[in-house]
């Protein structure tokens, strides 16, 4: 079963994977590394070409900076098919950034201590594995460290993004009411996705003069985390965002414990995560939505909206029994009628939904592979089941695209699956779907 397919995602994959030793997400759209992309596509290369998957990992770490920041975007290569690249972006101007490689000055989600397990779990030689393992490891922890020392601005264990391309889900409409309260000047530039993707189904011109004036902002300051707390419209606390970091601190734990010795890095995880837990349980849930939510640090108050990060909790080490049972009861109810694929980017009742545009509605295999292992978790075996047998029914019908519609039944104008093509991580995690053991 899917012989056919399991030889096209590798065939994404090896095209996609660069001399330089990492893999693009789509060809034109995506030409450089990204941080989360780089994770997931470590874990599909796990499966079948394990010396891939470590170069992988050991190239996007190579980035790091001084301060144990681990940029979102890392430019090896040239290549004018992207907007805004190295020359907007303009990393050297912080004193921290790595002068061996142009970057962004932002980040992405936490994914690579997850990643590492993940990795260990599923290849072969799993004495190998820990062996390259522990030759990383640090610089995961260390990125950690940076989280907790210069994002944690209010001392309670849970990191803000201070970028919509940080949170990886990037023109969601949670951000809208930011929006809202900025007017940033009108770029003169020149977009370039619109012309590798119809425009229906990317950002607006206006949603990128936000992104711009952002980065204008950090940049102003040198891409000091401090000042950009201060004077960045954007600050918020996302619920995949810190997910993700406490789903991974509990993966170092793990991996540290392996390795053996590393007492005292074990014993700074346990007090990060303690603390973290807490706050994201008491700071992030919604008892109305029942669900976890975005909170803008900038007005103080939550961002009442429901969307696929709002059950990201369920991966990590977060919500006990009872919350669970909550979580799981909104997105079956919200998310889970027959008509639809599970599991749209958006609550679908919202005015704010649309099921063609990038965050704002479809669904995203990535998202999809987080809500399956964390329904696992949660001992929610059916609806586990359902999420899984969705995401291989939308690649099998449509093929490895960035995103694609939740409805099962799409209107004759639109096709269903949506972005780029040929998408890296779509590859990647169909693989750890099918052949999960
Ligand atoms: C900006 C690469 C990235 C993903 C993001 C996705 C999209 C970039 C863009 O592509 O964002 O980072 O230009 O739209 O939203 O999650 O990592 O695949």
């Amino acid at each position: 079963m899917y012989n056919d397919l399991i030889q096209k995602a590798k065939t994404v994959l090896d095209t996609n994977f660069q001399p330089g030793g990492f893999t693009i997400p789509s060809k034109g759209l995506y030409p450089f590394q990204w941080k989360w992309d780089a994770g997931f596509i470590a874990i599909g290369f796990a499966h079948y070409d394990v010396v891939k998957a470590k170069k992988e990992i050991e190239t996007l770490l190579n980035a790091q900076w001084k301060n144990g920041f681990i940029p979102h975007i890392v430019f090896h290569t040239e290549s004018d098919t992207y907007f805004p690249g190295p020359d907007f972006h303009q990393s050297h101007l912080s004193k921290e950034s790595n002068p061996d490689y142009p970057s962004t000055g932002m980040v992405q989600p936490p994914v690579l201590g997850f990643v590492l397990e993940h990795m260990l779990n599923v290849v072969e030689d799993k004495k190998a594995m820990l062996q390259f393992i522990s030759t990383q490891i640090d610089k995961v922890f260390w990125n950690h460290e940076y989280f907790y020392k210069e994002r944690d601005v209010t001392n309670e264990g849970l990191v803000y993004i201070y970028h919509n391309w940080e949170s990886g889900t990037d023109n969601s409409p949670i951000w809208d009411d930011i929006w809202a309260t900025m007017n940033p000047p009108q770029y003169t530039f020149k977009r370039k996705d619109t012309s590798h993707v119809d425009a229906s189904q990317r950002p607006s011109n206006r949603e990128y003069d936000h992104y711009l004036y952002l980065i204008d902002i950090a940049k102003k300051y040198n891409y000091k985390d401090a000042k950009i707390a201060e004077h960045s419209p954007f600050l918020v606390l996302d619920p995949l965002f810190n997910a993700m970091l406490i789903k991974s601190n509990e993966s170092l734990i793990n991996l540290y414990k392996k390795l053996g010795g590393h007492a005292d890095k074990i014993k700074q995880l346990e007090t990060w995560q303690k603390q973290s837990v807490a706050s994201f349980n008491s700071k992030l849930f919604n008892e109305e939505l029942g669900a976890f939510v975005h909170y803008d640090l900038k007005a103080d108050q939550q961002i009442p909206f429901v969307c696929s990060s709002s059950f990201a909790a369920l991966y990590a080490p977060i919500v006990d029994a009872d919350r669970a049972e909550i979580l799981v009861n909104t997105l079956q109810h919200k998310f889970g009628d027959e008509s639809l694929y599970l599991c749209a980017s958006f609550d679908p009742s919202s005015e704010r939904y649309d099921p063609k545009r990038y965050w704002r509605g479809p669904v995203w295999i990535n998202m999809n592979w987080i809500l399956y292992l964390g329904l696992k978790r949660a001992g929610k075996t059916a609806l586990a089941a359902r999420i899984k047998a969705d995401t291989l029914t939308l690649l099998e019908r449509y093929g490895f695209y960035e995103y694609f519609d939740a409805r099962k039944k799409v209107p004759d104008d639109a096709f269903g699956g949506y972005g780029g093509d040929n998408f890296s991580w779509s590859a990647a995690l169909f693989l750890d779907f099918v052949n999960e053991k």
